[in-house]
């Protein structure tokens, strides 16, 4: 008797033993102080759990979207071009395609498919529209995706604006994403850089707005009843959504370019007003300062936030199994933080799990039906590229 060590060193070993093993799955305990902080050190690439294929060359690609079923993806240029590219087969322009009003930030923006595709062929699309007196706004549109030897839209239709268009040409945010029953469209609309259009409850910037498929307005949005742009509004107070991403539990998940040092992933509810410009945790970019989440808890506050900048691009979640403890997972590429960020999602929690350093911008995260991870890096010689799972 008198051999066995004590009760506290058995449960210590059993505790090392069951965290001895390799896994890239962080536990909680592992990043608390990261998840509580802006840090978020990046790793080099060689040690990622995937190599890096390059696939296809695209000129200022924004966003993508595989067509379900195929092995073919749509992905818009920023200068005004939508391209079929194919695994098996050339890359091809879809002809029919809006004009936009290219500079800036701003062009063609979102792609993605609707609920229906399958049988509708139908897409939606988001670019940017010139308006009177140098002014400019995101639109959304839809039209039905004709494929073959000369791919082409037809029947384009305008759905949605926003309102009021304003001066600048940044901040369009103009990301696109239906709810996992279908029945829903959100669309990420930025501040367009004029900071008070998030707390103005009379315009529809720096919002994530929610419309059925036809762009009419559900009635039982959480502003519907005082009509006009409010009743589209969902959430308020956001900066320049660059990413919408649902999880497997049907939680929605926006990420935010933040003002100097305060980057956001916010978990998104009805009603809730996420505190821009009144609160951030980071800083204008001219210096002044902005109170920080926790002076003012009547705001919603971000799950995670980044000081210094990463500038995210693109969000998607990941529920495959190609890549050991990725399940369950939020992927976000990096601009300005040049490379891929994973995030583990436990209830309504994220851990900042891992930072793999691509030294390139990342501008569009998205997960085929086969469980592989594709990305679209930024820029005029921007690259469609894939992660192979190592072996
Ligand atoms: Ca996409
Ligand atoms: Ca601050």
């Amino acid at each position: 008797m008198k051999n066995l060590p004590p009760l506290a060193l058995i449960a210590a070993l059993a505790v090392a033993a069951c965290s001895a093993p390799a896994t890239t799955e962080a536990a909680p305990a592992d990043t608390a102080k990261l998840d509580a902080s802006g840090a978020h050190p990046a790793t080099p690439l060689a040690d990622a759990p995937f190599t890096v294929q390059e696939i296809a060359d695209f000129n200022e690609p924004w966003a993508m979207t595989f067509i379900p079923g195929t092995r073919a993806a749509l992905i818009t240029e920023k200068s005004g071009k939508l391209k079929l590219w194919q695994e098996n087969g050339p890359t091809q322009d879809v002809a029919g395609v809006p004009a936009v009003a290219y500079g800036g930030q701003g062009g063609f923006g979102d792609v993605i498919v609707a609920p229906d595709f399958a049988a509708s062929g139908t897409i939606y699309l988001s670019w940017v529209e010139a308006g009177d007196g140098d002014t400019a706004g995101a639109v959304v549109g839809k039209a039905k995706l004709i494929q073959g030897a000369a791919p082409r839209i037809e029947g384009l239709q305008i759905i949605w604006k926003q309102d009021p268009k304003v001066t600048g040409r940044g901040h369009y945010s103009h990301r696109l994403l239906f709810s996992p029953d279908g029945k829903y469209l959100f669309i990420g609309s930025g501040e367009r850089q004029k900071f008070t259009p998030a707390q103005d409850m009379k315009a529809n910037l720096g919002k994530i707005v929610r419309l059925n498929p036809d762009g009419s307005v559900p009635a039982d949005n959480p502003f519907a009843d005082q009509g006009g742009v409010t009743a589209q509004i969902w959430s308020l107070g956001h900066r320049n959504i660059l990413g919408l991403a649902f999880d497997d539990t049907g939680k929605l998940w926006n990420q935010e370019m933040g003002p100097k040092g305060g980057d956001e992933v916010n978990l998104v509810a009805a009603k809730a007003n996420y505190g821009y410009p009144i609160v951030s945790n980071g800083d204008h970019y001219d210096g002044k300062d902005i109170p920080d989440h926790p002076t003012r808890p009547e705001f919603a506050a971000p799950k995670l936030w980044w000081n210094p900048a990463i500038s995210p691009a693109g969000l998607a979640f990941y529920g495959g199994d190609l890549y050991p403890g990725w399940k369950n997972s939020l992927l976000m590429g990096a601009l300005s933080g040049e490379g891929l960020i994973r995030m583990a999602i436990d209830g309504e929690t994220l851990h900042k799990s891992d930072r793999w350093d691509f030294g390139q911008r990342i501008r569009e995260v998205e997960v085929r039906d086969d469980g592989s991870v594709w990305l679209l890096t930024d820029g005029e010689d921007g690259k469609l590229v894939k992660l192979v799972p190592k072996r």
